[in-house]
C-alpha cells in the first residue's frame, strides 16, 4: 500500500554511486555508465549500505594470496593516502586466512574480518599519514611470512 519513500530512493542512488566509485577503482570497466541510475529496486542493500559508513569513500586496495596456499600476501607492499582505506582480500586456498591493518604500535586499527578459505572480504579502516602494516591472523601466519607494509600518506 505504502509508496517508496524519497529518502529511500536517495540512499540507493547514493550507495550505488559509492559502490560504482570503489569498484571503478582498480578494475578495467572501459564503459562509463555514472550517468545512469540503477532502478531503485536496492532497498535492502542500501540499508546495510546506510549501516557501515565506514565503508564510503576513500581507496580500495585488492590483496591475495597463493592458491598453493603459501603464507603470503601479494603485493607485500602497499600504499594509500589518508582517509579511509579499504583491503579487499582474496583468498583463493584452502587454507584459511584474513587480513587485519595494525598501527605503528601494533594496534590492530581495521574493521574485523573474519578467517575464511575459498572468496573474498572486505576491511576497512580511518588511517592518518604513517606506516602501518597488514597481517594474517591465524596463528602462526605472521610469524611465517603473513605481513605488508602499508604507507599511507
Ligand atoms: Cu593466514
Amino acid at each position: 500500500m505504502s509508496r517508496t519513500l524519497p529518502t529511500a530512493t536517495t540512499l540507493a542512488l547514493l550507495s550505488t554511486g559509492a559502490l560504482m566509485f570503489a569498484s571503478g577503482c582498480g578494475s578495467a570497466s572501459s564503459t562509463n555508465e555514472s550517468a545512469n541510475p540503477a532502478p531503485a529496486t536496492t532497498s535492502v542493500a542500501a540499508k546495510k549500505e546506510a549501516a557501515a559508513p565506514a565503508a564510503t569513500g576513500g581507496v580500495t586496495l585488492k590483496v591475495t594470496s597463493p592458491a598453493s596456499g603459501n603464507l603470503q600476501f601479494e603485493p607485500k607492499t602497499l600504499s594509500a593516502k589518508a582517509g579511509n582505506v579499504t583491503i579487499e582480500y582474496t583468498n583463493p586456498s584452502p587454507v584459511p586466512h584474513n587480513v587485519a591493518i595494525l598501527d605503528a604500535s601494533g594496534k590492530e586499527v581495521s574493521t574485523e574480518m573474519e578467517q575464511f578459505t575459498s572468496g573474498n572480504k572486505s576491511t576497512s579502516a580511518k588511517l592518518a599519514a604513517g606506516i602501518y602494516k597488514y597481517i594474517c591472523q591465524v596463528p602462526g601466519h605472521q610469524q611465517a611470512g603473513m605481513v605488508g607494509e602499508l604507507k599511507v600518506s
